[in-house]
C-alpha cells in the first residue's frame, strides 16, 4: 500500500532526483516545465505501487473485470488530481515552495488532455476515477489521439479552430507498451476455406498500447486507462518501392498516421466518414483482442467469458464490438455461431447518450461492407437470427434497413442491458427510440443516472468550500457524498451561511482577476455570476440566454435607477467546426458583449464575458465561482447533463427546464432551491404541432419583440446591419427548439433569481442546500449501480 504518511523530505528528495537524473537538469537552470515533470514523476512513482497491488489482487482472486470502451476520455489535467487522491496535495505545494516554485504555476503548466468532445467523454473520465475509488477492477480502452479537441479562438467575435497539441511535450503519465500490440485488419475479402469463413485483409495497422494508471481516492486502488496508438505494420513496403511505386509504398504508413491522428470534433451530426468507421473498429478490435488474450492466459473455456468479462459500450461508437467478438469467437476460436452470440451478449452492455436523430450512427452498407466485409456478413446473420427468434418483429425493425447498418439497433440486440443516463432520458429511450425492441425485450432497457467525481469537482476544484465542509462535518465525505446532508442543520444558522458565502467569494474574486487578465473585462465579485458552459448547440439554447440578456439590458436602460442586481453573464463552449448555426450564435454573443460591456448607462449592472477555448481546466475555475447554473435545454433533448451536477455540488442553484438529470436535481434539492421554468417534454411535442407556435409566442411578448427588433436593426452589428437577419427570421418561422415559446417563462424565472439574490440570507441558504443535497450525483453511486445491475461485479475494497 501507498505510504500516505510520507514526509515532505522523501518527496523533496524524489523531485530533486528526478530533476537531475530523469530530466537531466540542474535546479538553477530548470524551467517550470522541468519542475512539473520532476514532480509528476515523483507522484507517478507513488501510484505505481497501488497499481501493481491492484493488478496482482485481481489476478490472484481471478476477479471479473470491467472493460469500458469509449472513443473519448476527456481527462483534463492529471497532476493535481493525483496529488489530491494520494493525500499529497499540500505536501507537494510545500515541497515545491521549498524549491522556490509556485505550485499553481506548475499545475497550470500541464496541458489539458482533451481527448473528448464534451459530456460523453468527461463521463468516461469520471467513471474511471470512481471505479478506482471503489476498487472495481477495470480497464478503460480508448484511442491515443495525437491531437485532441481543437483550440478555439475568436476573431472579430467568430470562432476560429486551431490544432491542439498535447503530445508535443513529453507525457509523464503514460507507459508505452510496444510489447502489447495487435494487428488490426481492414478491407480485403472473405474467403471460404474448408467450410469456414476467413477474412483476408486488404490493409492492416498495428495498435500499440499506452497505459496510464488511474488512482482512486486515498490511493487504495488503481486501474489502467489503455489508449491505442496506430503504427504501420510494415514500416515501408520495399517491394512496391523497388517496383517504382513510391506513393503506394508509403500507404501503410499513411493509414497508420491518419488513424489515431485526430479526434472527430463534431458530436452533433454523424457524417458517415470511412476514417471514423476505421477509428471505431481500430479501438474495438484492439480492445477485444487484448481482452481475449488476458482471459485465455488463465482460462480455457471461452463460454465462461461473461463470468469474467463485462464490456461497456459508451454509446454506439464501439458497437462493432458485437460482431467483432462474434467473429473472433467463431472464425478464430471455432465456436458455433449461436454460442458465440450468446457469449458476446452475456458480456456486452450499451449506454445510450443521445436521442437526437442526426447524431445516431448509421453506416451505408457500401462503406461498412468495404471496410469490414466479414462484419457485414455477421451483422446480416445476427439480424436474420434476431428476426427468426422474434417472428413478431415488425418488418420495419432491424439492424440493416434501406442499405444502412443502424448502430443503435445493433448495439441493442447485442447487449444484455441497454441504459439511458437519467430517469427521464431512459423513459424516452423506451418510448421514442426503441419502442418495438423494448416490447420484444422487456427489462433490457434500464436507467443509470449519471454522476461526477466529487474528488476532482469539489475537493480539488473548490478548496475553500471543501475546507468548510470538512470543518463542519469532519472528514470522509469525499467517498460518502451522501454525508453532505449532515450540513443541513448548520445551514439553518447564519454563521455557516456567511462562511459558505465567504468561500464562494474567495472563488469569485479569483475568477474576477482571471477574467480581467484573460478577457480584458472588469467584473465585480459582488455581482451575480450567471454561467452557461457547455458545447454550443441549438438544443442547449445559448440563444435563449443571450436573447434574455438583451431584454435585461433593454430593461435596465429604460430604468437605470431601479434596484437592479448586478450580473455577470458568463458563456463558455465550442461549436462543431461545420455547425454554421451554432457559430452564428457564438458571433451574436460576442457582438452583444461588445455593445453591452461598453455601455456607460448599464455599466457594472450588466457584463458579458465569453472566454475562448472552454475546457476541463476552465470548468474547474468557473464552476466553484458560479452563483447560477444555466441548464435551459429544450425539454426532452438533453440526455442528462453532468455540468448541472457539478454546479449543484459547488453551491450554485439551477435555473432550468425539466430535462435530463435536472428532473432529479429538482427532486433532490426541492422546488424552493431551484428556478424551474419552461415547457415539459410532453408539452414541447404538443406545441410543435402548431406550425405558428413561434409567431404566436413573439406576438404575445413585448420584451421578445423588442429584442428581436434590436438585433434585426443591427444594434449589435453596426458594421453589417443585416448580419442577423437570417437568425431573426429563423426565430420567427423555424424555431424547432422553442426559444420563443419559452422566452417569457425564462425571463420571469430570471426575475425570481434577482429577487432571491437580493435577499442574501435566503440566497446563501439556497446555495448551501444545493451542496448539501448533491450526494446522489457522485459517480460512485452511478458506478455501484452499474456494478450491481449490469456488470455483476463486487468491489474489491
Ligand atoms: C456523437 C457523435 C456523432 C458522430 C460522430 C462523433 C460523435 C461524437 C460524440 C457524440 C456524442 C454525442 C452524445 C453525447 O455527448 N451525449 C451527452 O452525454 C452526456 C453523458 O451521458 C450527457 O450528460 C449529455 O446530456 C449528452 O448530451
Amino acid at each position: 500500500m501507498n505510504d500516505l504518511s510520507l514526509t515532505p523530505n522523501l518527496l523533496q528528495a524524489d523531485v530533486a532526483r528526478h530533476l537531475t537524473f530523469t530530466l537531466g537538469k540542474d535546479a538553477p537552470n530548470a524551467s517550470v516545465y522541468d519542475w512539473r515533470m520532476a514532480l509528476s514523476f515523483a507522484i507517478r512513482d507513488r501510484i505505481v505501487e497501488p497499481w501493481f497491488a491492484s493488478t496482482r489482487r485481481t489476478w490472484a482472486e481471478d476477479r471479473k473485470r470491467v472493460y469500458y470502451l469509449s472513443m473519448e476520455f476527456l481527462i483534463g489535467r492529471i497532476l493535481e488530481d493525483a496529488t489530491i487522491n494520494l493525500g499529497l496535495r499540500d505536501v507537494a505545494e510545500e515541497v515545491m515552495a521549498g524549491f522556490g516554485q509556485d505550485f499553481r504555476a506548475i499545475i497550470e503548466n500541464e496541458p489539458d488532455a482533451a481527448l473528448g468532445n464534451g459530456g460523453l467523454g468527461r463521463l468516461a473520465a469520471c467513471f474511471m476515477e470512481s471505479m478506482a475509488t471503489l476498487g472495481c477492477p477495470a480497464y478503460g480502452y480508448g484511442i491515443r489521439y495525437e491531437h485532441g479537441l481543437f483550440r478555439q479562438r475568436f476573431e472579430g467575435g467568430q470562432q476560429v479552430e486551431t490544432p491542439e497539441d498535447w503530445l508535443s511535450q513529453a507525457h509523464p503519465w503514460e507507459f508505452a507498451r510496444p510489447e502489447s500490440s495487435y494487428t488490426i485488419p481492414f478491407k480485403g475479402a472473405v474467403e471460404t476455406v474448408g467450410g469456414r469463413e476467413s477474412w483476408v485483409a486488404g490493409e492492416t495497422v498495428l495498435a500499440e498500447a499506452h497505459d496510464t494508471p488511474v488512482v482512486g481516492w486515498q490511493g487504495k486502488w488503481a486501474n489502467t486507462l489503455r489508449l491505442w496508438a496506430a503504427k504501420p505494420t510494415t514500416m515501408f513496403d520495399l517491394e512496391r518501392f523497388n517496383r517504382g511505386d513510391y506513393a503506394a509504398a508509403a500507404e501503410p504508413e499513411a493509414l497508420a498516421r491518419t488513424l489515431s491522428r485526430v479526434l472527430y470534433p463534431d458530436d452533433t451530426t454523424y457524417q458517415g466518414k470511412e476514417l471514423r468507421l476505421k477509428q471505431e473498429f481500430f479501438l474495438t478490435s484492439a480492445a477485444l483482442q487484448d481482452i481475449l488474450r488476458r482471459f485465455k492466459s488463465t482460462h480455457s473455456n471461452l463460454r465462461d467469458l461473461p463470468k469474467y468479462v463485462a464490456i461497456q459500450m459508451n454509446d454506439t461508437h464501439p458497437a462493432i464490438a458485437g460482431p467483432e467478438l462474434v467473429r473472433l469467437l467463431v472464425d478464430e476460436n471455432g465456436m458455433e455461431f449461436a454460442d458465440a452470440l450468446e457469449t458476446a451478449r452475456g458480456c456486452l452492455g450499451y449506454t445510450n447518450h443521445t436521442l437526437l436523430p442526426e447524431a445516431l450512427e448509421r453506416w451505408a452498407t457500401f462503406t461498412f461492407g468495404n471496410v469490414l466485409p466479414r462484419h457485414m456478413q455477421i451483422v446480416e446473420r445476427i439480424d436474420q437470427w434476431h428476426k427468426d427468434e422474434n417472428y413478431h418483429r415488425p418488418h420495419y425493425i432491424g439492424i440493416v434497413k434501406h442499405h444502412e447498418v443502424r448502430m443503435g439497433e445493433l448495439a441493442f440486440i447485442m447487449a444484455h442491458k441497454v441504459n439511458g443516463v437519467s430517469a427521464l432520458h431512459s423513459e424516452l429511450v423506451k418510448k421514442n427510440l426503441f419502442p418495438e425492441l423494448d416490447k420484444l425485450h422487456p427489462g433490457r432497457i434500464i436507467n443509470q443516472t449519471n454522476g461526477v467525481t466529487p474528488r476532482r469537482w469539489l475537493k480539488m476544484a473548490n478548496r475553500p468550500l471543501a475546507k468548510l465542509i470538512t470543518d463542519t462535518i469532519g472528514e470522509g465525505w469525499e467517498d460518502h457524498l451522501d454525508r453532505l446532508r449532515e450540513l443541513e442543520p448548520a445551514i439553518k444558522g447564519k454563521q455557516f451561511r456567511e462562511a459558505f458565502g465567504a468561500a464562494k467569494r474567495v472563488n469569485k474574486v479569483a475568477l474576477s482577476n482571471w477574467i480581467g487578465a484573460e478577457c480584458g473585462v472588469q467584473v465585480s465579485p459582488d455581482a451575480l455570476f450567471d454561467v452557461q458552459i457547455k458545447r454550443i448547440h441549438e438544443y442547449k439554447r445559448q440563444l435563449l440566454n443571450i436573447l434574455e440578456t438583451i431584454a435585461r439590458w433593454h430593461a435596465i436602460r429604460a430604468n437605470p435607477k431601479a434596484n437592479w442586481v448586478p450580473r455577470v453573464k458568463i458563456f463558455g463552449g465550442k461549436s462543431a467546426p461545420g455547425y454554421a448555426v451554432a457559430k452564428e450564435i457564438i458571433h451574436l454573443i460576442n457582438d452583444v458583449a461588445a455593445v453591452i460591456n461598453t455601455d456607460p448607462v448599464t455599466g457594472d449592472l450588466l457584463k458579458i464575458v465569453y472566454p475562448p477555448n472552454y475546457n476541463v481546466s476552465m470548468a474547474e475555475r468557473l464552476i466553484p465561482a458560479s452563483d447560477l447554473s444555466e441548464q435551459i435545454s429544450t425539454a426532452g433533448k438533453e440526455a442528462s447533463g453532468t455540468g448541472n451536477m457539478k454546479f449543484m455540488m459547488n453551491g450554485a442553484p439551477t435555473i432550468g427546464t425539466l430535462d435530463g438529470a435536472n428532473v432529479e436535481i429538482l427532486q433532490e434539492v426541492g422546488a424552493e432551491n431551484f428556478f424551474l421554468f419552461g415547457l415539459t417534454a410532453e408539452e414541447v411535442m404538443i406545441r410543435r404541432q402548431d406550425p405558428d407556435h413561434s409567431r404566436k409566442a413573439i406576438e404575445a411578448s413585448k420584451a421578445l419583440q423588442d429584442v428581436l427588433q434590436m438585433i434585426a436593426e443591427g444594434r449589435f452589428s453596426p458594421t453589417q446591419k443585416d448580419r442577423y437577419h437570417g437568425l431573426v427570421h429563423r426565430v420567427w418561422h423555424h424555431d424547432y427548439f422553442l426559444v420563443a415559446a419559452d422566452f417569457d417563462a425564462f425571463h420571469a424565472a430570471q426575475g425570481e433569481v434577482d429577487k432571491a439574490y437580493a435577499d442574501r440570507q435566503r440566497w446563501l441558504g439556497m446555495a448551501a442546500m444545493n451542496t448539501a443535497r448533491s450526494g446522489f450525483f457522485s459517480s460512485d453511486r452511478t458506478i455501484r449501480s452499474y456494478m450491481d445491475d449490469i456488470w455483476g461485479i463486487e468491489p474489491a475494497l
